[in-house]
C-alpha cells in the first residue's frame, strides 16, 4: 500500500504520525449501508492549507469575486462553470487526489489494489452567481453507459475533498441515505424536485474533510443560503479496474495540460498506477520504452520500472 507521496522541495512529506485520518472502517461501511459518509479532518493540516493557496491560481478569490462579481461573468453562465479538470497548475492542488489516505480507502472500499482514479474535478461556485440547487439524482448517468449492479459488484466510490468550510450555508452536497429509496428502480436516475427533501443530509463539514458516496445514492447541489460565501471543493472518484463501461476522462487526453508532466515526475509508481500509468514489472518497460518515457517526463526517477528489465533485456 503507497504510504507518502514524494513531494517538492517546499512541500515536506507527513509521517505516518503526522496524518491525521486513516478512514475508519465503520465510516467506509456507513457508506456502503447509508450511501454517503463525511469524515472530517481527512486532509492534514499542510496538505490542505498549501492546496488552499494554489487555488488562487485558477480561480478568484472570493474577496475578489465578491468586489466585483461583473467581472467574473463565467461563473454565471452555468452551475458548472466553475469545474476544472486534472491537472492542475500546482503540485500542491495535483496531489490532493493521490493523497495516500485517499489510495487506502479506496482499495479497502473497493476490497481491491486493481483501482483506477477515474475522474478528478476542482469545482468553485460563488453565492449569488446563479441558482445551484438541482434534483435529486444518481451519479452513475455520467459514471457508467450501463447502470450499476444492485449487489454492488464493481461499486464506484465518488468523493468531494472539501477545501472551504462548508456550513448549512455554503451550498453543501445533499444525500438522501438509501434506505428512504430502496424502491426506486436502479435505472431511475433523477426525482421530481422536492420529492426528498424531508429525508436529505446536508454534507456539511469543515474545510479538509471529505465526502464519500456512492453512484446508486440520490444527491444533490444545493444553493447557498446566504450572500458572500463561496464553496470550493475537489471531486475525485475510482473503481475497481475492469469493466470498460465505467468511468468518465481519459488520461491521455490531459496530458498536454501544464501540471501533468509535473505531477507525474513527482509520484510514487502507486500513484501513477491509478491514471493507468504501466507499473513495475510490466512487460511495456523496455530498454526503449524506458529511455522514451524518460525523454518525454524529464526528471522521473524510472528505477522502478527498470531494474527488473535491465537483467532480462540489456539495451
Ligand atoms: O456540488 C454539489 O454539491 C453536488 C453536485 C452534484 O451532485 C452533481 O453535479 O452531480
Ligand atoms: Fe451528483
Amino acid at each position: 500500500m503507497a504510504r507518502g507521496a514524494r513531494q517538492t522541495p517546499s512541500h515536506k512529506t507527513p509521517s505516518p504520525e503526522e496524518r491525521p485520518m486513516r478512514i475508519p472502517d465503520a465510516k467506509l461501511a456507513e457508506v456502503w449501508d447509508r450511501g454517503f459518509t463525511v469524515v472530517e479532518g481527512f486532509l492534514d493540516a499542510e496538505t490542505l492549507g498549501a492546496a488552499q493557496d494554489a487555488l488562487w491560481e485558477i480561480y478568484p478569490r472570493p474577496e475578489d469575486y465578491f468586489a466585483n462579481p461583473g467581472a467574473h461573468p463565467k461563473y454565471a453562465r452555468s452551475q458548472f462553470a466553475g469545474l476544472r479538470l486534472f491537472p492542475y497548475p500546482s503540485w500542491a492542488l495535483n496531489r490532493v487526489p493521490v493523497y495516500p489516505d485517499l489510495i487506502d480507502a479506496a482499495e479497502r472500499f473497493l476490497q481491491t489494489r486493481e483501482i483506477d482514479c477515474y475522474k478528478i474535478e476542482l469545482w468553485a461556485k460563488y453565492s449569488g452567481a446563479i441558482d445551484y440547487d438541482q434534483h435529486h439524482h444518481r451519479d452513475y448517468e455520467n459514471h457508467t453507459i450501463v447502470v450499476p449492479r444492485a449487489d454492488q459488484t464493481m461499486p464506484q466510490m465518488t468523493c468531494f475533498i472539501l477545501l472551504s468550510d462548508v456550513t448549512e450555508l455554503d451550498g453543501p452536497t445533499k444525500a438522501v441515505p438509501l434506505d428512504r429509496t430502496r424502491d426506486i428502480p436502479l435505472g431511475v436516475t433523477q426525482t421530481k424536485m422536492g420529492e426528498f427533501f424531508e429525508d436529505e443530509v446536508a454534507a456539511t463539514g469543515p474545510a479538509g474533510s471529505i465526502l464519500i458516496y456512492k453512484t446508486d445514492v440520490f444527491h444533490r447541489g444545493s444553493n447557498f443560503g446566504a450572500p458572500g460565501r463561496s464553496r470550493f471543493v475537489m471531486p475525485v472518484d475510482f473503481k475497481p479496474r475492469g469493466w470498460r463501461w465505467q468511468g468518465k476522462l481519459a488520461w491521455p487526453d490531459h496530458t498536454g495540460q501544464p501540471g501533468w508532466k509535473e505531477a507525474m515526475v513527482n509520484m510514487t509508481p502507486r500513484q501513477r498506477d491509478l491514471f493507468g500509468w504501466p507499473p513495475p514489472g510490466d512487460p511495456y518497460w523496455n530498454a526503449q520504452t524506458l529511455a522514451d518515457v524518460a525523454v518525454r517526463y524529464p526528471g522521473i526517477d524510472l528505477a522502478p520500472y527498470g531494474a527488473r528489465q535491465a537483467t532480462r533485456e540489456p539495451a
